[in-house]
């Protein structure tokens, strides 16, 4: 008997590590798509109503742009992305708006906001001529016809400046969800962190309410932390002006909140890495701390590479040592003035990996899609131990060469039920779209 259950043990053990093994680390490709040009960031967003069939509740967007054409770029969307998912050769793209220069992530606006509005903000503007000035535009996607009912919240601004993120939260203790975003004016001359404050109806022109200067400029994430014991609310930023990756925090509940510069702690956690472009903030090796992973371009003149770094946030924010791990680099952008790698996201290959338990208990830690930006590839990055406090370099796969000049930012989902995960992967110098699953086709 006791040999019995030895041997079913070692059985099950076996089973589960060659269940492990056998997952591919690429997924397959299902077809590409060439009806779009110049595609940049795509973004899929699920419906608050799940009432909805599971395939009808996601909306995919896309947004393109031409630096050297004066006047603006077009913004895609696709309803029920997944019924497409295995027939490439027609995707019914249709056109959003073309009303933003410069049109950067199609961001999510959840129905909570503003009352009768729920769907996608689109941040735009970047430093190349004619396309300085940028809009955070809300798309109400309940609407007939969207692009009716297209509203600029930024529409205050007076001067010209790019907005690459939007993240919602009540700045001000209302009860609404306020727009805390990063921007720049005319690159290194002028940077803000700043939320727009919402007035509770969906109307342009919100109040714009300073938070730092000249720090976070495009990408930044929000979090709660500890710090020696004591709760903060933070926000920490990939400052792509100033070199450096940085974090601000208030202590949690203060008098006033992020509206009194006296309640801001701020340190700089790195800035010996470069151009730090965007973040992740989640545990990835599932030891319940949450660790902050950089995608960085070191732009010195004789190294020109990029790296994906993970830091393991200490117990002290303000004193403790970010201790630095690289897990991916050699990212080398084609051409001058170009930066890799892009925007990193997290995900699973599939449901069952996602909730599959490990012999000790533990799940399995999350893999990284990560875009090569002007590198022109697309890659996926796995870990290579499910071990805890171990970031050993993970294994860097191309999902995609575009073989061009600049790849765009994908949309990660399952956008059909499937439980398989499934890409939509701009090439934007390529002019193409690649759809991928991890289901076998
Ligand atoms: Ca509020
Ligand atoms: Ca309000
Ligand atoms: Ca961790
Ligand atoms: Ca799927």
């Amino acid at each position: 008997m006791k040999f019995l259950v030895v041997l079913l043990s070692v059985i099950t053990l076996k089973c589960l590590v060659n269940g492990q093994t056998l997952i591919a680390t690429l997924p397959n490709l299902v077809g590409e798509i060439s009806s779009i040009a110049v595609p940049a960031f795509a973004d899929v967003h699920e419906s608050s109503d799940s009432s909805l069939p599971y395939a009808d509740r996601f909306t995919l967007y896309l947004s393109t742009f031409k630096p050297f054409q004066l006047k603006p770029d077009p913004v895609y969307y696709l309803r029920s992305p997944g019924k497409y998912l295995y027939d490439t050769t027609n995707w019914p793209l249709e056109v959003l708006a073309s009303t933003a220069l410069w049109p950067n992530n199609p961001d999510l606006l959840p129905k909570t906001v503003v009352p009768g509005y729920e769907g996608m903000i689109q941040t735009s503007g970047f430093l190349v001529p004619g396309k300085t000035k940028g809009q955070l535009q809300m798309y109400n996607m309940n609407a007939a016809v969207p692009a009716e009912t297209e509203i600029n919240i930024a529409s205050g601004d007076i001067k010209d400046y790019s907005y690459h993120r939007v993240v919602w939260k009540d700045m001000d203790g209302d009860g609404d969800l306020d727009a805390v975003t990063a921007r720049f004016h005319n690159t290194v001359e002028e940077q803000n962190f700043v939320w727009l404050e919402n007035p509770g109806q969906a109307i342009s022109g919100w109040n714009q309410h300073i938070i730092y200067n000249q720090g976070p400029d495009v990408h930044f994430r929000n979090i709660q932390l500890n710090s020696s014991g004591l709760p903060y609310d933070c926000f920490i930023a990939g400052e792509l002006w100033n070199k450096r990756a940085t974090i601000y925090c208030i202590p949690l509940g203060a008098n006033n909140g992020w509206n009194d510069p006296q309640n801001i702690q701020m340190r700089v956690i790195d800035d010996t890495v470069g151009q730090t472009f965007d973040l992740l903030l989640e545990d990835f090796d599932n030891d319940g701390r949450i660790d902050f992973l950089l995608t960085s371009f070191d732009d010195r003149i004789g190294v020109k590479s990029g790296s994906v770094y993970i830091y393991e946030i200490p117990d002290d924010l303000f004193n403790g040592i970010w201790v630095r791990h690289i897990i991916a680099d050699g990212f080398v952008p084609g051409g001058t003035n170009t930066m890799s790698p892009g925007t990193p996201q997290s995900f699973y290959p599939s449901a069952a990996y996602a909730n599959e338990v490990l012999p000790d208990g533990r799940k399995h830690r999350k893999w990284i899609l990560v875009s090569g930006d002007d590198d022109g590839k697309i890659y996926v990055l796995r870990p290579t131990t499910e071990a805890a406090n171990d970031f050993t370099p993970y294994e860097k796969s191309i999902l995609i060469d575009t073989n061009a000049q600049t790849a765009g930012k994908p949309a990660v989902g399952d956008f059909d039920g499937d439980g398989y995960t499934d890409f939509v992967a701009p090439g934007y110098s390529a002019n193409k779209l690649y759809i991928f699953t991890y289901a076998i086709v």
